[in-house]
């Protein structure tokens, strides 16, 4: 190995590893708190990290990194990094926002599609041999032709909606101000006038402090009790026990989630709930994408050790 100091954070492919290795000399740790085991020499010598997951990287861990300017994240959602004390530090920070739009808006659909479909129990009855025994699968739902809701029309939100147009889907949405849309698509200023209008919320807002619980009990119980709500963003996003409530007790019809609070060890409850689809945070979860989202992440640091601008700079 040779080249500037880089730690990895997190867990890689072998293929960004090798990459990594290839430009830098790599410190691979699994987590922000592994920092304090590095012995103070190589911290002093680190210059950027190379971020992975969601575990938070704080002030406390980039004070145990006196000669760091640059964080590369790996994933267009940066809430885990905390941006302002990375600012205050002077310290750069890039995401890998674009290259996992498809791949995130093809799993909303997919699970809009799951819960109403009900892929997951027809999968079984196939193969559990009840459809000789007990003939058809019992009805499920239409899917094409819904009003849908979308929280958040940004770069992932734009291509869910873009999609569910196809499935012949009135398209109605809520952000901080009206974007250019296609004509037909109808602009909510909040989301509980937004759930009223629906049948099937889509939530892509960007995660963090400003959004958390921002689908509230109100904005969930305004949906109704044929609303699907599906979600690829974060877990804070939507206020968990309010959604559990409603999922529980037949506030809302179903829903279809990526993203959970406390990942990877959910709240039990969901795994009682048959209306649910989930899902362990794969949205971007292709090869294809995540070798995307690997080059960008390395494209970034790149610029970054060449004094140049950066690719997607965040700050
Ligand atoms: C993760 C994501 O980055 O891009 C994001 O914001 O949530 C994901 O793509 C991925 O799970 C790696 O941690």
């Amino acid at each position: 190995m040779a080249g500037p100091e880089l730690i990895a954070i997190g867990s890689y492919f072998d293929w960004d590893i090798a990459a990594m290795q290839a430009a830098y000399t790599v410190h691979a740790v699994d987590s922000p708190e592994a920092l304090t085991a590095l012995p103070e020499a190589r911290r002093r010598a680190v210059r950027a990290i190379a971020f992975k997951g969601h575990a938070p990287l704080g002030a406390a861990q980039m004070d145990l990194l006196p000669g760091l300017g640059m964080i590369a994240n790996y994933g267009v959602g940066f809430d885990a990094i905390d941006v302002a004390a990375a600012r205050a530090r002077g310290i750069r920070v890039s995401n890998t926002p674009n290259v996992l739009n498809d791949d995130v808006a093809d799993l909303a659909v997919a699970m809009l599609l799951a819960q109403s479909r009900r892929l997951i129990e027809g999968s079984d009855w196939v193969r559990s041999g009840a459809w000789p025994k007990q003939g058809e699968l019992p009805l499920n739902r239409k899917a094409s032709g819904r009003r849908a809701g979308i929280v958040g029309l940004g770069r992932i939100g734009r291509e869910i909606a873009d999609r569910l147009a196809a499935f012949k889907m009135e398209i109605h949405y809520h952000s901080r101000t009206p974007k250019d849309t296609p004509a037909g698509w109808t602009y909510h200023a909040d989301p509980v006038s937004l759930a009223r209008a629906v049948d099937d919320l889509f939530v892509a807002l960007v995660g963090g402090a400003e959004t958390t619980g921002y689908v509230s009990r109100e904005v969930i119980e305004a949906l109704g009790p044929d609303g699907v709500i599906v979600n690829i963003s974060r877990g804070s996003t939507i206020d968990e026990a309010a959604l559990l409530d409603a999922l529980e007790s037949g506030a809302i019809r179903g829903a279809g989630l990526d993203v959970f609070h406390n990942e990877p060890n959910i709240d039990p409850r969901f795994l009682k709930l048959d209306n649910v689809v989930l899902q362990p945070h794969q949205g971007s979860g292709t090869i294809e994408t995540r070798k995307a989202m690997g080059e960008l992440q390395r494209a970034n640091l790149a610029a970054f050790f060449a004094e140049e601008a950066l690719v997607t700079p965040v700050t």
